[in-house]
């Protein structure tokens, strides 16, 4: 087996990461309602902000009316120069033609989901749009309705959002749970309105789409860490099982480099739970693990000292324990660098400051979590 140096262990890692990011694939989600009611704000608000950078997207419609922005683990499905309500025959035309197409590609490829909003300040829901929202349940899409911009106090929201939404409720629309969800998607200092409603709307979004792309919506959104957690813990575990499986051989202290493919696999999964790029993601990875700093001494060689029952003779033999331990505190390790990527808190990309900061945020969690773990 090739020593993991850098380059090894990076190349390795963007494989791993690419594989899972295909398993996981992608969730798509159409967004509908009237120009400037918000709609990119509360999506760049749950999801972050690359859909909005990328531009228009991808026309996916001979008419040209539909675009899908893609990125990662999330599409998002927009109108451009058809306004719901005005053009609702020729906009259910474009998107019934649009699913149609879909109906035999992978769930992946397919639409799963649609966010209508309604801006409670406009105080006003149409007839045309109810019959939209009516007409996108009939094509078979959950339909999750939101009030954007909803002003509150305490938690009281604006009274004449509650009578708008009494107004639609009245209507007996087809929507998901047959709830209607105030929001507030950016925070206001002049106002001092702070954002709100956002996570009910992600767990509606679990709710309406299919269990297939919940992986993926987990992976996009960038508001609901635990769920992230919740996956990763997964990862963690499955390859401590398949690590501790592995060291029960037991395999010599020199062959401990067999588990470094069960550990990138689960670094990688990790990484694509908490939405980090690929390049950022390898770039962090070779930086927790620093291989380059001793000279291409495998990142099991360099590290083992730190878990309790390790032999440090290079003949000593790894024992299951011990190579399960090193696994599961590998794996929280990273989950702790990959949250604190994912919420911005670490400078910039591939500096190295950044390389400096991520090597001993993951040394102090991996001790930690080593010195911890009870022997199972
Ligand atoms: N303060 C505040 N402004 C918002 C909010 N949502 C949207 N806006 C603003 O309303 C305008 C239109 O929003 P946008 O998301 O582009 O609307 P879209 O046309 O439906 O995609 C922008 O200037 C946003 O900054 C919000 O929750 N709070
Ligand atoms: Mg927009």
């Amino acid at each position: 087996m090739a020593k993991p140096t850098d380059e090894w262990f990076g190349q390795a890692f963007g494989k791993a990461w690419k594989d899972k990011a295909d398993e996981i694939g992608r969730f798509n989600l159409a967004i509908f309602g009237k120009t400037g009611v918000g709609k990119s704000t509360l999506v760049n608000a749950i999801f972050g902000s690359e859909i909005a950078r990328t531009g228009i997207g991808e026309p996916v419609t001979r008419a040209e009316h539909l675009y899908l922005h893609q990125s990662g683990a999330l599409g998002v499905l927009d109108t451009r120069g058809l306004e719901v309500g005005r053009d609702n025959a020729a906009l259910i035309g474009e998107l019934k033609d649009y699913l149609h197409g879909m109906r035999r590609k992978p769930l992946a490829e397919q639409l799963h989901v649609a966010w209508y909003c309604v801006r409670a300040g406009d105080r006003r829901f149409e007839a045309t749009e109810a019959d939209f929202i009516r007409a996108l349940h009939e094509l078979g899409l959950p339909v999750i309705l939101v009030l954007t911009q909803v002003p509150r106090s305490g938690d009281r929201v604006h009274p004449d959002a509650e009578a708008l939404a009494a107004s639609i409720a009245a209507l007996e629309l087809p929507i998901q749970d047959g709830l209607i969800h105030y929001t507030m998607a950016l925070a206001d200092d002049f106002t001092g309105q702070s954002a709100y409603g956002l996570q009910e709307v992600l767990d509606a979004t679990f709710r309406g789409a299919p269990d297939g792309v919940a992986h993926a919506i987990t992976s996009a959104q960038r508001i609901d860490f635990e769920r992230k957690r919740e996956r990763a813990e997964v990862a963690v575990k499955a390859a401590t099982g398949a690590a501790t499986t592995a060291g029960a051989s037991p395999i010599p202290f020199s062959d401990a480099a067999l588990l470094v493919p069960i550990q990138i696999g689960m670094m990688a999964s990790i990484a694509v739970t908490y939405g980090i790029s690929i390049e950022r993601s390898t770039a962090a990875s070779i930086a927790a693990t620093a291989a380059a700093t001793t000279a291409g001494r495998s990142v099991v060689t360099n590290m083992i000292k730190f878990v309790p029952g390790a032999g440090t003779a290079v003949a000593a033999p790894i024992s299951a324990t011990v190579a399960g331990t090193f696994t599961y505190a590998m794996g929280h390790a990273w989950m702790r660098v990959c949250e604190r990527l994912a919420r911005g808190e670490l400078a910039a990309v591939g500096g190295a400051l950044e390389s400096e900061s991520v090597h001993r945020i993951f040394l102090e969690e991996f001790k930690t979590r080593a010195s911890r773990r009870k022997p199972s």
